[in-house]
């Protein structure tokens, strides 16, 4: 893409700061970086500069920075001034550039958003800059490190790869039906198509990973009332956020608490005991409580010796059954099973505690690369359509098998961009901030 209008962004955060940077992308940001510095622009230089307006007004000192382009972060010719980070220094700035020069202010991620049709990044590239400025631990940087240096991306092409390979083979074959041979029932076809589906199986899976470590875990907390479901989600918290009691039925809404668990981002949602009852008010807190466990990504099922235990609703989330209350029986606290789905621990003292933060990050630890769930519907609707293309196949219908597959290619090609529409451009880029 080529455009010929120039933009130009404060590229700091707002607010007061030792230096702030003023960024300009496009035909006209080496001749406004010559006119308001004096000095033609040399790229590979740090130059000095005392950044003057048209009336030779001083601005602010500072440095320039130029990339000639297509070796920029754009793609375009890009200025970078960084000047002293007051907010009214940087104003004046933008006045300057905006006023004098035809420059205009840049959209959010408009400068991404540019990197993107120049062919400097891809879809995922771009999100994973997004992700790495607003990672809230270590291993959701790394994650995003990891997209951003394409991990992702050359998965999800690999994949492609493999799914236009099998669509040729096909084609080939309801192409040269004289053929005497018929490469429909051809087991290497089957095989393909069973290796696609393995490595879509592994893709979903790890996509599904790096969403929740960039935006972290739901952990539902739920079980009969009394089981220790509020006490859990304290010391867990490290604070009174739940009322405990000794009546059940104590919680009645929703309590959510935001922590990290060595490192991983995890959002606690404590919930009304599962019971039946004739008090509307605990009838709303099941009801929300069965909500939140829908969409959770765990549910811890609290239980309890010294009470009898409550059936969870049905979820597509990892179930770890939590057997509280340890310290009041005689088996070993801290026990679990070897898949992390029953661990014995008591929300009182906190022993056991310990093995359940492991079960949760273990699980959301490291991940391969950062994604996001447009993502992972996309690899969902891809899923639906290689299964209808192996089922075609099983039936000896190529042509329906080789469609699917084509659809199923342009779900990947909607995850990196190769097939895009202005309105899902616009949303992801309108989510990045102004300057990006
Ligand atoms: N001995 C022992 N008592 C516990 C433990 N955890 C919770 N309790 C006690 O169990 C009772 C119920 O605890 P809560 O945390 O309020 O239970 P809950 O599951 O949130 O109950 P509801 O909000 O009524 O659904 C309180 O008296 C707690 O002190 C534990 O690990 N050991
Ligand atoms: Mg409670």
């Amino acid at each position: 893409m080529t455009t010929s209008e120039t933009i130009a962004a404060v590229a700091t955060p707002a607010g007061q700061g030792g230096v702030g940077i003023v960024r300009i992308s496009g035909p006209a940001a080496f001749a406004a970086a010559q006119a308001l510095s004096g000095h033609p622009p040399e790229v590979g230089r740090v130059r000095f500069a005392r950044l003057r307006n048209q009336q030779g007004e001083l601005i602010d000192e500072g440095v320039v920075l130029a990339f000639a382009g297509p070796h920029s972060f754009t793609g375009e010719d890009v200025i970078e001034m960084q000047i002293h980070g007051g907010p009214w220094l940087l104003a004046r700035l933008m006045e300057c550039l905006c006023r004098e020069h035809p420059i205009r202010g840049a959209r959010p991620g408009e400068f991404s958003e540019r990197a993107f049709h120049n062919g400097k990044l891809d879809l995922v590239q771009a999100e994973a800059i997004a992700d790495m400025i607003s990672a809230g631990s270590d291993q959701a940087v790394r994650a995003a490190q990891r997209s951003l240096s394409g991990v992702f991306s050359s998965r999800c092409h690999a994949l492609h790869e493999a799914l236009l390979d099998l669509r040729m083979r096909l084609e080939a074959a309801i192409d040269f039906p004289e053929e005497d041979i018929d490469f429909l029932s051809d087991p290497e076809l089957m095989a393909r198509w069973q290796a696609l589906h393995v490595e879509h199986q592994h893709l979903l899976e790890d996509a599904r990973h790096g969403v929740q470590l960039s935006q972290g875990l739901t952990v539902v907390l739920a079980g009969a009332p009394n089981a220790g479901k509020s006490s859990l989600l304290n010391y867990l918290s490290r604070d009174e956020t739940a009322i405990v009691s000794a009546i059940a039925g104590t919680t009645r809404d929703l309590l959510r608490s935001a922590v990290q668990l060595a490192g991983v981002p995890v959002t606690l949602i404590d919930t009304a005991g599962l019971r039946n009852s004739d008090d509307p008010v605990e009838q709303e807190g099941v009801r929300r409580a069965t909500k939140a466990i829908a969409s959770a990504d765990f549910l811890l099922h609290v239980r309890a010796p010294d009470i009898p235990d409550s059936p969870v609703p049905q979820t597509q989330a990892r179930i770890i059954t939590v057997h509280n209350k340890a310290d009041l029986g005689a088996e070993p606290v801290g026990w679990m099973d070897s898949q992390h789905s029953q661990i014995r621990l008591s929300a009182r003292t906190g022993e056991g505690v310990d093995s359940l933060i492991e079960a949760l990050v273990g699980h959301a630890g490291e991940s391969d690369f950062s994604a996001r769930q447009r993502h992972v519907d996309a690899l969902v609707r891809l899923g639906r359509h290689l299964q209808e293309a192996g089922q075609c196949l099983q039936q000896g219908a190529g042509d329906i098998a080789a469609e699917e597959l084509r659809l199923g290619q342009r779900e990947l090609g909607e995850i990196t961009g190769q097939v895009h529409s202005d309105e899902l451009l616009g949303r992801i880029f309108s989510s990045f901030c102004i300057g990006k």
